[in-house]
């Protein structure tokens, strides 16, 4: 008979791990429950690479060592990601044509708040190129690498290729400089436009490594690193980026934008991440994904 991981068993091994059990504890109890040693060894060590992955240092640190050098050692070391150099708590950043203010920043996940990324005359330029081009908005499958229409992304949305307008050149130009990470890096410019009652569910923008499909997206300049979610304008009411993992939510200003980095594929990097609906208005928004390599 096959047996099926429940999401009342994970949640049964992640509380046994909170409590401090080490691992052969809560897989002896497993045995004892009648679990399949096969079954039961996978779902220990997925559950727990998963859950202890997102955990903060403090709740890491109840864990039995064991437990905790196992999630280390499965995380391995992050890679090289676009950053924008804080260490000197500047207010404003030369972006090379013009000056971006830093609003507010966290380091885990790596965010940070821009203000003056883009002038308003670049906003309604780019959302009027976009306009007569928008299409309900698709995702990537990754079980396949095609794409798809995505119930959990309710707005419209297209892609400009790197270049393509003098705006959108000028903006890859600035983010390139502001986050020291190649133009050819990155992802043409996406263009989102939510209605009332649209929203983006919360997910992440890399690529998920256990997804068939993935190896293929892979061939296009690697793995996703960061995200630049810029506003174009600014809704009535709602439309906020959420991060969930953290509680944070960023405001849609005109001009402004929010950047996340992820060194690793992984929930760990806590960069789970959603449009909340808009309740009152519009909202445009241009999204730049910057890959690890070229972007052909
Ligand atoms: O429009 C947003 O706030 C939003 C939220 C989450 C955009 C994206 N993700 C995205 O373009 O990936
Ligand atoms: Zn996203």
């Amino acid at each position: 008979m096959s047996q099926t991981v429940t999401p009342a068993l994970r949640r049964w091994i992640i509380e046994q791990a909170s409590a401090g059990f080490p691992p052969e504890s809560v897989l002896k109890a497993m045995l004892d429950a009648g679990w399949e040693e096969g079954v039961a060894e996978k779902a220990l060590e997925r559950t727990l690479l998963d859950h202890l992955g997102t955990v903060s240092p403090q709740q890491m640190a109840a864990v039995a060592p064991e437990v905790r050098e196992a999630v280390q050692a499965s995380q391995g070391m992050g890679v090289r990601v676009p950053t924008i150099d804080l260490s000197t708590s500047p207010r404003r950043i030369d972006a090379g044509d013009r000056w971006v203010d830093v609003i507010t920043h966290m380091n885990h996940p790596r965010v940070i708040v821009l203000g003056n990324l883009l002038g308003p005359e670049e906003c309604d330029a780019i959302i009027e190129s976009a306009k007569p081009r928008l299409a309900r908005s698709l995702t990537v499958q990754t079980s396949t690498g095609g794409e798809e229409m995505n119930p959990d992304r309710t707005s419209s949305g297209m892609f400009f290729n790197r270049g393509q307008t003098p705006e959108v050149t000028a903006v890859e130009q600035r983010i390139a400089r502001l986050v020291g990470w190649p133009m050819e890096n990155g992802e043409g410019l996406q263009v989102l436009h939510y209605r009332p009652g649209a929203e983006y569910k919360p997910h992440y923008d890399y690529f998920d490594p256990d997804e068939p499909g993935t190896p293929t997206i892979l061939k296009r300049g690697g793995q996703r690193v960061a995200t630049l979610v810029m506003y174009l304008n600014e809704p009535t009411r709602g439309g906020g980026t959420t991060f969930p993992d953290v509680g944070l939510e960023v405001a849609p200003v005109r001009g402004h934008a929010v950047f996340f980095s992820y060194d690793r594929p992984h929930p760990s990097t806590r960069t789970l991440h959603g449009g909340a609906p808009v309740l009152e208005g519009e909202k445009w928004v241009a999204t730049k994904w910057l890959r690890e390599g070229e972007f052909k």
